[in-house]
């Protein structure tokens, strides 16, 4: 990247870190120029941090686990005008960085949210579409949003991002992020991205704890929004 896109880049592309040294050299060897990688490194026992550095990656420590607490440290070092988040396992290509992007630069979308296509059949276990399913049914009644996936790719604009000061710092951030979005009259859609098998172990999906874990901060989450849902109604009929 030349030394001014890397000062001033356009994009800045947030990566939640958590032992990933094996799919760093592919993931930051796919980033398109104009984009600068920030690996937010979250407490890794492996040398995750140290390979993203040799890459010429930003590196932000974030000792607090929690998918959240990576990914909003990394969305408060980005100083961009657009942030994507993206995981670091490669799943999603950076490549395909700029179809989530484009609406987002062009004025068209507040947020866009890529919807994952997979392009194996091992891409994606049928127990994740299924809990996936249900969420986006959970999120169209919570917003007013068609919305039919919450995948690992998103883009938006700093700035407005930043002002919505998400809490969750756990697997309930980009759930948290639609619903406040929502709340702040963002436009917000889907748009297609190619979804493949992940390099390594899956610390979520895969495993019964990490699902666990998202299901009840997710769900959290949910009822609270169906609360203040529930305050509004009451307090318009009064
Ligand atoms: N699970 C998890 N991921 C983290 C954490 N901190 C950072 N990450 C990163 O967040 C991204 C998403 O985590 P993944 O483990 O890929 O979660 P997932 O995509 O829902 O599920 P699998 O890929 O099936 O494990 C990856 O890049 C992780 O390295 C954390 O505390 N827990
Ligand atoms: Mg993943």
């Amino acid at each position: 990247m030349d030394p001014n896109t890397a000062q001033h880049p356009a994009v800045d592309v947030v990566f939640p870190c958590l032992n990933e040294a094996r799919a760093l050299p592919w993931l930051l060897s796919r980033l398109p120029d104009g984009y600068r990688a920030i690996v937010v490194d979250n407490g890794s026992t492996d040398d995750s941090a140290q390979v993203a550095r040799d890459l010429g990656a930003i590196v932000v420590s974030e000792p607090r686990r929690g998918f959240g607490a990576a990914a909003h440290a990394g969305l408060l070092a980005a100083t961009a005008p657009i942030v994507v988040f993206c995981d670091a396992d490669a799943s999603m290509d950076p490549r395909d960085i700029p179809l989530v992007v484009a609406p987002v630069a062009s004025g068209a979308l507040d947020l866009a949210l890529g919807r994952r296509r997979p392009t194996t059949s091992g891409a994606w276990p049928l127990h994740a579409r299924f809990a996936n399913f249900a969420l986006a049914i959970m999120l169209r009644r919570a917003t007013s949003y068609h919305l039919t996936d919450l995948g690992p790719m998103r883009a938006m604009l700093r700035e407005p991002a930043v002002a919505l000061h998400l809490r969750d710092r756990r697997s309930g951030y980009p759930l948290e992020l639609v619903l406040r979005a929502h709340d702040a009259g963002w436009r917000v859609r889907e748009v297609d991205t190619p979804y493949s098998p992940r390099i390594g172990r899956s610390k979520v999906t895969g495993t019964l704890r990490g699902t666990i874990t998202a299901i009840r901060d997710m769900s959290r989450l949910l009822a609270e929004s169906r609360q203040t849902l529930a305050a509004q109604e009451r307090e318009m009929a009064r």
